[in-house]
């Protein structure tokens, strides 16, 4: 089993955080004193206490579906008012702290599994230097606070209502017009001794799931720990919750289109990780096994996700005639720096202003079919860090090894935007990229351009 029960899903957008279960009550005092220096937790060591081969091996099975009925994971936010279930999640919680270490079921033993496989403690095969990732990404937000599904580390200041409105078109955007490809949904294929290949991150990964990481990390804890880092994250139990709503999201993004398929590369699916079950039985589970939840026994229970609707669809913040009036006069605007895609050079830019960018389309006036099936998708090229996870530790595995900013693409899925914005037609777009929060940037732009669809 991946995780202690993984129990229920919870609806984002309704996630007026329910620190009930959360240790980061702890955190409350820190959060409410900003004079207090920032300091990390003590140095962690998260590797198991024996090793693989003083265990014996058992590969997963499915559970047999003629004993075992299908369990219903309810969303987090409902769950907070049924007492029973709160009084047993408790339980469970205090049971799994008060097992000795050496117990697999213990709950920093749990927790520590993603210490393990997030931040570096494992090597991927035949490769020294790449590090296995599962993924890459509190400040004072007291309950009841509506969370920020696109937080950078810096406060939007926007009241509960207009929060909620952004968050239903930012998960828009992430869910649907962003998505429209697996490798946009999920992030492209990230492969060892493929340096430079596309690696940034899925748009469930950026956000809600980095930034919401980052956003019930503690402002007062150099590397934004517990949920801001990867290597104390899973300590708060509302990372639970937190991964189940992702896994959901996931469930969701596939029903929505029949393009909407997961990964079928036998490297994927056949990558494996070792978790304890219930009878401390050190398991093999592949990628594979995890990805059927009718297989797995379970399903998620029916909510209304209110950024489905079509009408969850983002306007323009100006209209697009306003704007195009307002494209032809960008030569004589001097905020930020004006470039065309051919002037980043062989080694890039530093994004530390605003850079606007002139890019070329491909194929301009395409036809609903064209872009209802051939998503127009934007590439930055660039070497660094958006919001991802801090690993809350230095990571080097061997003793030569060389630190590596490695390139990465982010790619943006721009059909329905461009359509929005009434630019089909249009030959160039202009793109801003914005420096933003705090999120140990260190950015340099290599070069940008729309991939021809
Ligand atoms: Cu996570």
């Amino acid at each position: 089993m991946k995780e202690p029960k993984k129990w229920a899903c919870s609806a984002l957008l309704v996630f007026t955080v329910v620190f009930l279960f959360s240790s980061s009550l702890l955190f409350m005092k820190e959060k409410n004193d900003p004079n207090q220096p920032r300091r990390s937790l003590k140095p962690s060591h998260c590797c198991p206490p024996k090793r693989l081969s003083e265990e014996p091996i058992i590969d997963f099975q499915f559970p047999d579906p003629s004993t075992q009925p299908i369990r219903l994971r309810r969303p987090a936010h409902i769950l907070g008012e049924d007492r029973d279930f709160v009084a047993k999640y408790n339980k469970a919680i205090s049971i799994m702290k008060t097992l000795p270490y050496d117990d697999p079921r213990n709950f920093m033993r749990q927790s520590n599994i993603h210490c393990t496989f997030c931040t570096g403690a494992y090597n991927q095969q035949h490769s020294n230097t790449f590090m296995m990732n599962v993924h890459m990404s509190w400040i004072s937000h007291l309950p009841p606070k509506v969370v920020d599904g696109n937080y950078k580390g810096k406060e939007r200041g926007l009241g509960s209502e207009e929060q909620k409105a952004y968050n239903v078109a930012l998960m828009y955007t992430q869910m649907i017009s962003a998505a429209k490809k697996p490798e946009l949904f999920m992030g492209c294929p990230f492969k060892a001794g493929r340096f430079g290949y596309c690696n940034a991150g899925g748009t469930l990964e950026t956000a809600p799931h980095n930034t919401l990481h980052y956003w019930m990390g503690s402002n007062l804890r150099n590397e934004w720990e517990d949920m801001g880092s990867l290597y104390s994250a899973a300590r708060d139990p509302i990372f639970y919750s937190h991964h189940s709503n992702i896994d959901r999201l996931w469930e969701v993004w596939r029903k929505l289109n029949s393009k909407n398929i997961n990964p079928e590369d036998p490297d994927w699916l056949d990558t494996e990780f070792f978790f304890h079950n219930e009878k401390s039985q050190l398991v093999r589970v592949k990628i594979r096994d995890a990805l059927d939840i009718t297989e797995l026994r379970y399903t998620f229970e029916e909510v209304v996700n209110p950024w489905s609707h079509i009408n969850a669809r983002p306007k323009p913040s100006v209209p697009p005639l306003i704007a195009k009036q307002m494209l032809k006069m960008r030569n004589h605007d001097n905020g930020g720096l004006l470039l065309t895609a051919s002037d980043f050079g062989r080694l890039g830019r530093i994004l530390d202003t605003i850079i606007r960018v002139q890019v070329q389309r491909p194929r301009t006036n395409r036809t609903k079919n064209e872009i209802e099936y051939e998503e127009e998708v934007l590439v930055v090229e660039f070497a660094g860090t958006f919001v991802n996870m801090r690993r809350g530790v230095k990571v080097m595995m061997n003793k030569d090894d060389v630190a590596v900013d490695m390139k990465r693409n982010l790619k943006l899925g721009i059909s329905e935007l461009l359509e929005d914005l009434e630019a089909d037609g249009d030959e160039s777009i202009w793109v801003s990229l914005v420096p933003q929060g705090d999120t140990g940037v260190n950015i340099s732009i290599d070069g940008i351009r729309i991939e021809p669809p």
